[in-house]
């Protein structure tokens, strides 16, 4: 996260890959599922949060802090690495 946004907004990842996101902002973010599933709770200045995407499917998630912030994980088997 920086700028008050996630950066790739939207990321592909495969079952079982670890994702994180690093706060690189000078006040806190969170990274929470708007369904439900995660939530990193509050991410420190400088800190990270990581998750293994164990299920497949679209999670849109956001910041519980900032409500313009938000990003999509988007975990399936045939993604390649990376996000866009
Ligand atoms: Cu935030």
């Amino acid at each position: 996260m920086e700028g008050t946004a996630y950066v790739p907004q939207t990321l592909s990842v495969r079952p079982g890959d670890v994702v994180v996101w690093v706060n690189r902002d000078p006040f806190p973010h969170t990274v929470t599922a708007s369904a439900g599933g995660f939530d990193s709770n509050t991410v420190a200045p400088g800190k990270s949060w990581r998750y293994t995407a164990r299920k497949a499917g679209v999670f849109p998630y956001r910041c519980t802090l900032h409500p313009t912030m938000t990003g999509t994980l988007s975990v399936r088997s045939d993604a390649t690495a990376g996000g866009k």
